[in-house]
């Protein structure tokens, strides 16, 4: 498969883009080769610009879930932006996005938009530390929450895959204020509370990390960690930039029952546009500004263009749940059909799923935990991606970041994987292909 117009503009792109790219998580450093640059896509999937057509399993890091220029959200698109691109004023949009995120999601009762997942998880947890006068943090090693400074330390996604999880810039001011716990070890997280009488503001996570790979809470670690935190006076955060409208019409507080004090959302709320958004019941939102005092604002928060994509979207998904059904349905077939294929090879792999994000670890056991993901085999895992790659296939390029599936992945998108894997692992295991050790 040629890649040589990706190669020309990957060459030129590094001359005034650090990297070439404006995310690391794009610059396939973890996989090695060149970062395909699309040029369009529909659907499942993507289009490169040597004319590749690739399925899609990042579907933008998660916003796709109905797939690629879906109709409702590119004509929202287009019908709003004909009355011009932003006016830094109140708009009826930002209310109909408002209400509808609130019908959506239990517990939720007021929110705010940003420009990013980033920003939604900077500004929530200020307003954690606003509302209870305390400065510190906690999150989880392996969880990211966008590059806030507070975030840098052991962060997963493009941190974690570049081998810098606490980032240099952040300074020690600012470090000593995030602790950090194990995923799915309550002792950790208690034993941090102990340690830090009354200094802990809140304690973020991903209720279902999808930064070091696809990691499900195990049974009772959401809700032991809201117990912990009404006992110490912590305000709980649930990161759903990615879980939310994801793996359930409600997110995570829907399909696991536990209700944060505070909520995250990205990617899907904006239907691929900008937009990121925090909030949570209204006495907890009181305190952001103009209500209160803790500062919060944005020139292009709640952008008309973008809450329209995102309405289009979110309607869609608020009306026919049913997609949701479908969504479990293919991500599991998905799942069976390419463990199958794994199995076929004598691969030693273990896989999570939650809906219709999921994750493939190159090893054994279980991986429910920062230190179980480390155990991934992430050199076979670079392998594994560019023979896929090879076969028209396009999976997220590290092993720390989870696969998504989208309603454009029809039955026939999911066995035309299957049979690209089984084509890569028996070109691996035949003489004249040499053999990549099928451990
Ligand atoms: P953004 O600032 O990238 O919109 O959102 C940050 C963020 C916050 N919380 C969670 C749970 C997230 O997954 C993210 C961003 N996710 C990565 C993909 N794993 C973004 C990809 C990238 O950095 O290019």
């Amino acid at each position: 498969m040629s890649c040589k117009q990706s190669q020309v503009l990957f060459d030129r792109a590094k001359k005034c883009i650090p990297g070439g790219v404006n995310s690391p998580a794009r610059a396939f450093k973890a996989v090695g080769g060149t970062p395909r640059f699309i040029s369009r896509a529909e659907g499942a999937f993507l289009y490169d610009e040597d004319d590749n057509r690739l399925v899609d399993y990042i579907g933008s890091w998660g916003p796709m879930i109905l797939g690629h220029a879906y109709p409702m959200v590119i004509k929202a698109v287009q019908d709003a932006a004909g009355y011009s691109t932003s006016f830094g004023a109140p708009t009826k949009a930002e209310i109909l996005m408002a209400e509808c995120v609130c019908r959506m999601v239990p517990g939720l009762e007021k929110i705010r938009m940003t420009n990013s997942g980033t920003e939604a998880c900077m500004s929530a947890i200020r307003v954690a530390r606003g509302y209870t006068d305390r400065d510190k943090i906690i999150k989880f090693e392996g969880c990211y929450h966008g590059h806030g400074d507070s975030f840098l330390i052991k962060a997963g996604s493009g941190a974690l895959t570049l081998g810098h999880p606490s980032s240099p810039g952040v300074t020690k001011g600012t470090a000593k204020d995030t602790l950090t716990a194990d995923f799915n070890d309550l002792d950790s997280v208690k034993k941090l509370f102990i340690e830090n009488p009354d200094e802990i503001a809140g304690v973020i996570l991903e209720p279902v990390a999808g930064n070091m790979g696809c990691v499900p809470p195990r049974d009772g670690f959401l809700e032991g960690l809201r117990s912990l935190c009404d006992q110490y006076g912590a305000l709980l955060i649930f990161d759903e930039v990615m879980t939310g409208f994801r793996i359930a019409p409600g997110g995570a507080a829907e399909r696991y029952g536990v209700k944060p004090d505070l909520f995250t959302f990205g990617k899907v709320i904006g239907a691929g546009m900008p937009v990121g958004a925090f909030g949570g019941s209204s006495e907890v939102m009181s305190v952001v500004a103009p209500d209160g005092p803790v500062y919060q604002a944005g020139t292009l928060s709640g952008n008309p263009v973008a809450m329209h994509a995102g309405l289009a979207l979110l309607t869609e998904l608020e009306q026919y749940p049913e997609i949701y059904d479908d969504l479990e349905n293919r991500s599991d077939q998905l799942g069976r059909e390419l463990m199958q294929v794994f199995d076929e090879y004598g691969l030693t792999v273990t896989y999570n799923r939650v809906g219709s994000m999921l994750g493939f670890f190159f090893c054994d056991g279980l991986v429910e935990s920062f230190a179980d993901v480390s155990r991934t085999d992430t050199a076979f895992f670079a392998e594994f991606f560019h023979g896929m790659l090879e076969e028209g296939i396009y999976l997220p390029p590290s092993a720390y970041e989870a696969w998504f599936v989208s309603h454009a992945h029809t039955g026939d998108v999911i066995r035309e994987t299957a049979r690209a894997a089984r084509s890569v692992l028996k070109k691996w295991s035949s003489p004249s292909q040499g053999t990549a050790s099928a451990r």
